[in-house]
């Protein structure tokens, strides 16, 4: 069966979001409408529900097992998040609990730290030695001297056992690396953030606007069927990309925007719409505030304005402002998610929040939607005894009071002795891999090298785990019980992550690994329950659901609530005015724009490109590339460079190049993607390949890693978020 290069980038009807149900493991990718190899026959197999770890949006999974192996996953048709389809990654979930490479024994470093130098000891040996050393910082340095990463829904033991143990201070690189500023543009504006999953009603909406957001390569299952949904239906897409992504093929409209200029593109759609009458009156009058000062705000802001700064003509600007209007109150500009740009972007995602509110899309069907929640008991056990101590997440004289989550650039940051208002001396680091997720990798090795103690949870010997002082191998989401997954959504509803098959190797499930730790520091009372199964069966059944039925089908989904006016919903604002926030009093007593201005970005340096990355609709991060279920679809990355660039530099596709930055940083030999899908002042490349980890033998030195190539960033004044995209690249032959 042949595969076309147009067929793969097909994201609609019944081709997104891998229609992978009824066929095998390797069968039926997203986008592909054949089975590539025979369907393993999997009748008659144990069914197991549970939900999926792949990246973190937790869709429900039906697991096949058939003599103690698991033979498919397919999407679970009860579970909301999942609605039956898996994306390709969740389909190749077996990839990670049968990866030859995971970490099987727990070990204990052995030479100097880095070296990756270790030696395998039993589980009584690496607990008790962790144990050791949480209890010496505590006498030396107080608890909260230690700090807790942590990424993925097993970490959720390890953040109760750090309160319990004294410590606030708790971070995952998906805060200020990633989500934070969108989160904290909206709770400005609307007094809510937009949470995840995302709460946006892509489904029903008319025209949906994506800046950056690359739906499609980013491959959240929900969304991805909404989008697929939505395109079926006759809604139409502007798609706002320096880059020709998979969604820009499916758009009406494509910005080819000069990257870090989409605030005046923002300001100036603002201006038409308002201008010209294009805006929700009735809506604002009843539900916002300082519409006058935005409107005097926005009055030089004009697409002539906006044209030089952004490269898009004016008239398509004022086209383009209509349409989107047209659309409206089922108008939804997407807020993106990895935001962290430029440093200007909690203004970036406040430009987008208030555009929305001008459509009068939030609380909308087809806009944003008040999620609701289902309410589970907490389980009962000891209260924290800790007077909690501000993390020391930011440097000495400069405090975000308006983040709202800790930085985990700041924890790091923190460790480099003498720079915070205390050192971090301990890290645990859970599900997260620090070298290739925060900028400026080196003084992450800078800050480790300065502390007492780290150890590392990881189902993988990643990059983060040669640095530990004492590695845990955690058991894969297939074979643990996790906390109950009841997040706020369209439908309020629950979830358990059941056991598949059995922990393979020595590995542990992290309770289990949190839980020893807890009984070995005099914390017993906080881990009272037998296990993760009882534990979440014990908050199933307070609920007063049944646990047989969240057994069997995995999820339990509740009555569904008013989530927009259409429906009922009087929809309120937790701001300080209580209104929807258009000028923003509280930035303004803060130090910042109430409404938000415009920089013009840094030019690249002769001969440099701007670096972009993104995602690849088969991988997370790094946390997949050495699967070899996806490996098989994609094992490298390249670099796009626009064409005539391409030719400039004396470079064809398929050249292997090193990218080299502005502070002389270089990237490990990559392969050039020539194209016309790209502007010519900047290239792009899917984050997460490049490992050099010794251990990781199928991901190792295949593509480069952008995470290198970021020495420098732009920190976002507002909440702290630092902005990536803001190195430059040369290209060099390999
Ligand atoms: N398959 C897959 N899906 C994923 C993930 C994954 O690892 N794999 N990760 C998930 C997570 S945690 C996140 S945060 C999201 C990230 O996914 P997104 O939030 O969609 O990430 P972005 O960085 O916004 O999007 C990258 C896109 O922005 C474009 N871009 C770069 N600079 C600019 C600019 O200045 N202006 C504009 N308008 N566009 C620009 C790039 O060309 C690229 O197409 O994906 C999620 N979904
Ligand atoms: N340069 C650059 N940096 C980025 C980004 C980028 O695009 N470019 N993206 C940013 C974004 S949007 C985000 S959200 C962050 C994400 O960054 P991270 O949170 O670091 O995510 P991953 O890279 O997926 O790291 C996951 C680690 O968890 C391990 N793991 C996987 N499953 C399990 C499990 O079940 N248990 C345990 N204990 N470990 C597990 C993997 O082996 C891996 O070591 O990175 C940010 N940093
Ligand atoms: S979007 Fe894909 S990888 Fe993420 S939880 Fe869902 S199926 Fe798993
Ligand atoms: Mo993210």
């Amino acid at each position: 069966m042949e595969l076309t290069r147009r067929r793969f980038i097909r994201i609609g009807g019944a081709a997104a979001g891998a229609a992978a149900v009824g066929s095998g493991l390797a069968t039926r990718w997203w986008g592909l409408d054949g089975d590539a190899v025979a369907d393993p026959g999997t009748d008659g197999d144990r069914v197991v529900p549970t939900f999926c770890e792949l990246c973190f949006w937790k869709c429900g999974v039906l697991a096949h097992v058939r003599d103690g192996r698991v033979t498919k996953l397919t999407g679970n048709p009860k579970h909301p998040l999942s609605r039956g389809r898996l994306c390709p990654r969740g389909t190749g979930g077996a990839g990670l609990l049968y990866d030859p490479d995971r970490l099987k024994r727990p070990m204990i470093r052995r030479e100097k730290r880095g070296e990756a130098v270790f030696e395998e000891v039993g589980w009584a040996a690496a607990l008790d030695y962790t144990a050791e050393k949480l209890m010496k910082i505590k006498e030396k340095y107080g608890p909260e001297a230690v700090a807790l990463y942590s990424h993925g829904y097993g970490g959720s033991w390890f953040k109760h056992l750090l309160k319990a143990y004294g410590s606030d201070a708790i971070a995952a690189p998906s805060y200020a690396q990633c989500r934070g500023p969108r989160e904290v543009g909206w709770q400005l504006t609307f007094g809510a953030g937009v949470g995840s999953p995302e709460q946006l009603d892509i489904e029903n909406s008319r025209v949906l606007t994506l800046i950056g957001s690359h739906l499609g390569e980013n491959m959240h299952n929900t969304q991805v069927q909404e989008l697929a949904a939505a395109l079926d239906r006759g809604a139409q897409l502007v798609v706002v990309d320096p880059r020709f992504s998979t969604a820009a093929g499916k758009a009406r409209y494509w910005l080819p925007i000069k990257p870090g200029t989409d605030i005046a593109l923002l300001l100036a759609w603002m201006h038409v719409i308002v201008r010209d009458g294009l805006h929700d009156r009735a809506y604002l009058d009843k539900y916002a505030i300082g519409l006058d000062k935005l409107a005097k705000h926005l009055t030089d802001k004009t697409p002539e304005w906006a044209w030089t700064e952004t490269g898009i003509p004016a008239g398509t600007i004022v086209e383009t402002a209509r349409f989107i209007a047209g659309g409206r109150p089922a108008s939804l500009v997407h807020p993106g998610r990895r935001v962290v740009w430029y440093g200007d972007d909690t203004q970036r995602t406040r430009a987008i929040a208030i555009l929305n509110a001008l459509l009068g899309s939030y609380a909308r069907r087809g806009g944003i939607y008040v999620p609701s929640q289902m309410q589970l008991p907490t389980y009962p056990y000891a209260k924290y005894g800790h007077e909690p101590r501000v993390p020391p997440d930011s440097p000495k004289d400069r405090a975000y009071p308006l983040a709202d989550e800790t930085l985990a650039s700041g924890l790091c940051m923190a460790s480099i002795p003498g720079t915070a208002a205390y050192d971090i001396k301990g890290w645990l680091v859970y599900g997260t891999n620090l070298l290739m997720a925060m900028p400026q990798p080196e003084k992450v090795k800078e800050a480790i090298q300065a502390l007492d103690f780290i150890a590392v949870v990881d189902v993988l010997p990643a990059e983060i785990a040669g640095w530990a002082d004492v590695v845990l191998p955690e058991s894969t989401y297939l074979e643990r019980c996790d906390e109950v997954d009841n997040p706020p959504y369209k439908v309020p509803f629950a979830a358990v992550r059941q056991p598949v098959v059995e922990p393979m190797h020595d590995s542990k499930p992290g309770w289990w690994i949190a839980r020893e730790i807890a009984h070995r520091i005099g914390l017993a009372d906080y881990f009272p329950w037998k296990d993760s199964l009882e534990y979440a069966m014990h908050r199933v059944h307070s609920a007063g659901i049944s646990c047989e039925t969240m057994k069997s089908d995995g999820v339990v989904v509740g009555k569904a609530q008013p989530t927009t006016i259409e429906d009922g919903l009087e929809p309120t604002f937790a701001t300080p005015s209580g209104r929807i926030e258009l000028f923003s009093q509280r930035l303004a007593d803060a130090g910042f724009d109430p409404m938000p201005g415009y920089t013009p970005p840094e030019e690249p340096p002769a001969g440099h490109f701007r670096l972009l990355f993104g995602r690849s609709p088969v991988h997370t991060f790094g946390r997949t590339t050495n699967n070899r279920f996806l490996g098989e679809v994609a094992s490298e990355n390249e670099v796009w460079v626009n064409a005539d660039a391409a030719k400039e530099q004396g470079v064809a596709g398929g050249d292997k190049v090193v990218l080299v930055n502005q502070d002389g940083a270089r990237s490990q030999p990559i392969r050039v993607k020539a194209t016309e899908r790209i502007r010519p002042d900047c290239v792009y490349m899917v984050h997460g390949f490049g490992h050099d980890a010794k251990g990781l033998k199928f991901a190792r030195n295949r593509g480069a890693d952008d995470a290198r190539l970021v020495t420098r960033i732009k920190v976002d004044p507002i909440m702290g978020g630092t902005g990536m995209n803001v190195n430059f690249v040369r290209i060099e032959r390999a």
